[in-house]
C-alpha cells in the first residue's frame, strides 16, 4: 500500500523544489552573466558545454509551471531568486524587471495556494564577484547580506519560509575542493576559505534579516550516507572523515560553535585568520533546517593520495542515471540523527529527494516506475522519522520539472515533469500522477 496524505501530521507540507539557474533562462529579463556561465562556456566542465541560458524557459512560462504545482494537490513550492538576475554585477544597480518577476511569481503561487519557500542562493554567483574571488573572498559575506535585503524588502512579506544558502557543501567542497562545480577550483586553501565563508554569509545574511523583523528564518544543507567500503579499520576511518567533510561540518559550526576536529586536521592551516571569532554569527538560532538527501557513497582509504587520503568505491545497490545508489535508509538516518545530535524538536524540511533518469514521451505518457518507487520509499523513510521523535514537517521532490543539472547538462532527467527541450512542451510523468492521487486522498 503506497502512503497517502493521510499518512501524514497535519498540515505537513507537499511540495517541489526548484532552482533559478536550472530552469529561468538566464539570458531573459536583464539577468548579469553568473559564474556558471562562464564555467560551462569553459571546454570539458560540462557535458556539451551546456548552460542554462534557456533552461526550461521558466521566465517566461512560470504560470504553466505553477499551475503544474497547483494540479499536482502541493501545498507549497521551492523556489530560488537569483543573485545574478537581481543585481546583475553582483553589487551596486539592481534589476527592477527581476523585482518585478519575482513579485509576480510569489503572488502566482499565492494564488494557487502554494506556500512560498525561498532560497537566497542556489549557485549563481554573479560573475563580478566571481572576479573578486567569490567564496573565497571574506567580503562575499556582506555582498550577500546587502543582495538578502533587496530581494526580501520586495517580496518578504509574502514568502512563508527564506533559506540563506543552498546545500554549502556544493558551494564550497565541490566547487573549491573537487573542483566538479563553478568556479571549478582545485585547491585546499580556496576550499577552506570558502567553507567557512559561505557560513559567514549565512549568518551575516540572517542577522540583517532578522533584523529587519523577517522571520522563518534557515539553511538548507545537503546529507549524503557515508559507508565504509570495507570492515577495514582504515576504510572504516576513510568513511568517518567523508561523514565529517559532508555531514558534519555545516551543521556542527551552525549548532555548535565550532568545525570537527577531523577536518579541521586537514584544512586547519589554511582556514581564514580568527575564524573563531565569527562563530558566534554563524552560530545564530535559525527557525528551520531543509534537509537535502539523495544516496550513500563508500569510501575506502587511499594513502598514496593527500588528506583526506580517502577515494570511493561503487556500492552494491541498484543506481540511478546519476550513478547513485537508492538507499531510503539514509534519509531516515539523518532526520532522526539531525534530531538526536543537533537541533532537537527544530523543524525540518526534506527540502530535496528525487532521482535522474533517462526518461521519453511514448504515446504521450511518460512512464517512470523506478521514480515512482524511489519516492514513495523516501515518503515511508521521513514518516517513520516522524514516527521516531523527528520533528519533519515537510517533502519537496526534487524536482518539478526536468532542468539543467549542472555539469551534468540537460542529461539527466529529475522532473516529475518532463520538459521537451527543442519545444519546452511539459508532459507530467506517471510519477507526478501517483503523487497527485496520494495527495488528493482525504485526511
Ligand atoms: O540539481 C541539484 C540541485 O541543484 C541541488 N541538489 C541536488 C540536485 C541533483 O543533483
Amino acid at each position: 500500500m503506497r502512503l497517502t496524505r493521510a499518512d501524514f501530521p497535519q498540515g505537513f507540507l507537499f511540495g517541489a523544489a526548484t532552482a533559478a539557474y536550472q530552469i529561468e533562462g538566464s539570458a531573459f529579463g536583464g539577468a548579469g552573466p553568473s559564474h556558471w556561465d562562464t564555467f560551462a562556456a569553459t571546454p570539458g566542465n560540462v557535458v556539451r558545454a551546456e548552460d542554462g541560458s534557456r533552461a526550461c524557459d521558466h521566465y517566461h512560462l512560470w504560470q504553466t509551471d505553477l499551475d503544474l504545482m497547483q494540479q499536482a494537490g502541493f501545498n507549497a513550492y521551492r523556489f530560488s531568486t537569483s543573485w545574478a538576475r537581481v543585481m546583475p554585477e553582483g553589487r551596486g544597480a539592481v534589476n527592477r524587471d527581476a523585482l518585478d518577476f519575482y513579485d509576480r511569481l510569489v503572488d502566482g503561487m499565492l494564488a494557487r495556494g502554494l506556500r512560498p519557500f525561498q532560497t537566497l542562493y542556489h549557485w549563481d554567483l554573479p560573475s563580478a564577484l566571481a572576479d573578486l574571488g567569490g567564496w573565497t573572498n571574506r567580503d562575499v559575506a556582506l555582498w550577500f547580506a546587502d543582495y538578502a535585503e533587496i530581494i526580501t524588502d520586495r517580496i518578504g512579506d509574502r514568502v512563508a519560509a527564506i533559506a540563506t544558502i543552498n546545500e554549502p557543501w556544493c558551494v564550497a567542497w565541490l566547487s573549491h575542493f573537487l573542483g566538479l562545480h563553478a568556479p571549478g577550483h582545485r585547491d585546499i586553501r580556496a576550499a577552506a576559505r570558502a567553507m567557512h565563508h559561505v557560513l559567514l554569509a549565512h549568518g551575516t545574511a540572517l542577522e540583517r534579516l532578522r533584523g529587519l523583523g523577517r522571520g522563518n528564518l534557515g539553511i538548507v544543507l545537503n546529507f549524503e550516507h557515508a559507508a565504509p567500503a570495507s570492515q577495514e579499520p582504515a576504510d572504516v576511518l576513510a568513511a568517518a572523515t567523508q561523514d565529517a567533510i559532508f555531514n558534519r561540518w555545516f551543521i556542527e559550526g551552525l549548532t555548535r560553535g565550532t568545525y570537527p576536529a577531523e577536518v579541521l586536521a586537514g584544512l586547519g592551516p589554511h582556514m581564514p585568520q580568527d575564524w573563531q571569532a565569527d562563530m558566534t554569527l554563524i552560530g545564530q538560532k535559525i527557525d528551520w533546517l531543509g534537509v537535502n538527501y539523495y544516496t550513500r557513497a563508500h569510501h575506502a582509504f587511499a594513502p598514496e593520495t593527500a588528506w583526506p587520503h580517502t577515494v570511493t568505491r561503487p556500492g552494491p545497490l541498484p543506481k540511478t542515471r546519476m550513478g547513485w545508489e537508492i538507499y531510503p535508509e539514509g534519509l531516515y538516518g539523518f532526520l532522526t540523527r539531525l534530531a538526536r545530535d543537533h537541533v532537537g524538536n527544530l523543524p525540518l524540511f526534506v527540502t530535496e529527494n528525487g532521482m535522474a533518469d533517462a526518461d521519453q514521451v511514448l504515446n504521450g505518457t511518460v512512464n517512470d516506475p523506478v521514480r515512482e518507487d524511489f519516492l514513495f520509499a523516501h515518503l515511508a523513510a521521513t514518516r517513520r522519522a516522524i514516527a521516531d521523535g523527528a520533528n519533519v514537517q515537510g517533502f519537496f521532490c526534487w524536482s518539478l520539472l526536468d532542468n539543467y543539472e549542472w555539469a551534468e547538462g540537460y542529461e539527466k532527467r529529475f522532473g516529475l515533469v518532463h520538459v521537451d527541450f527543442e519545444t519546452l512542451r511539459r508532459t507530467p510523468k506517471a510519477s507526478y500522477h501517483a503523487l497527485a492521487r496520494a495527495l488528493a486522498h482525504p485526511v
